[in-house]
């Protein structure tokens, strides 16, 4: 039996997202359960799948049984149980600093959180970004830089090659598009090569065909225009 990862839908989860990114990237077989998201009684319908006392997506189960309801600690379950498979950066420096990276993520960003829920159907167009949102995204460059310092390896990713941090911030790059953000050329380049990358392609395509009763979530009253290709983020 491979690990049962069990996600929301995936045109607004972003946490699921995280999920997947922890599996598919580094070529860990995963088999995905979709839940709905949008039932009304998230808890019960975990519980029914032998979930509890996990209340959110993502979930998972490891073939050996053990459930686990958070990012975190499905994170450093992987790479416990993989080592050889570099979820974490390998130097201990940054390591650190990406366990750092995602600690921040998991617990902070909530003007940005909160302003652009997720979602891949499109790039919101005249999105006004507020003070709020303009820090945090500020704070993600400071720590994107941070990074850079303590990286061991050249690559578009935040400590070179992919890692959980990516997993992590993946769905910030996704906001970034999915409302023309403008960024500096770091945070670009950052989301041209996320929106170019393979499993990013795969959860959208995947994304699209998802069908949601109106109104639909998350709904901005802005135009909604094309999915930008990785040309086209603002900078
Ligand atoms: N801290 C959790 C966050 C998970 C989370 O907030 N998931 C959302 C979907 S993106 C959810 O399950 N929401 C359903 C609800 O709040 O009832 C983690 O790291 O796994």
């Amino acid at each position: 039996m491979p690990y049962e990862l069990f996600i929301g839908a995936r045109t607004y989860s972003s946490w699921s997202l995280r999920g997947w990114l922890m599996f598919d990237p580094f070529d860990l077989p995963v088999k995905t359960r979709m839940l709905n998201l949008y039932g009304g009684d998230l808890p019960a319908e975990l519980a029914a799948h032998g979930l509890a006392p996990a209340r959110l997506v993502p979930a998972m189960r490891t073939p050996e049984g053990l459930v686990l309801g958070e990012t975190l600690a499905m994170a450093e379950h992987l790479a416990e149980a993989h080592p050889g498979a570099g979820l974490w950066p390998a130097a201990p420096a940054a390591r650190a600093a990406a366990r750092w990276l995602v600690a921040e993520m998991h617990a902070g960003f909530a003007a940005l959180r909160a302003a652009c829920p997720m979602q891949v159907l499109g790039q919101y167009q005249d999105f006004e970004v507020s003070a709020a949102v303009a820090a945090d995204l500020a704070r993600l460059d400071q720590l994107f830089a941070y990074a850079e310092t303590q990286r061991n390896a050249d690559g578009p990713w935040i400590f070179g090659t992919w890692s959980l941090a990516d997993a992590f911030y993946a769905p910030v790059a996704l906001r970034i598009a999915g409302y023309g953000l403008p960024v500096s050329d770091r945070l670009a380049a950052y989301t041209a090569a996320m929106l170019a990358h393979p499993s990013i392609r795969r959860w959208r395509a995947l994304a699209l065909t998802e069908v949601f009763d109106a109104p639909a979530p998350y709904a901005q009253p802005l135009p909604l225009g094309p999915w930008p290709g990785p040309a086209l983020t603002k900078s």
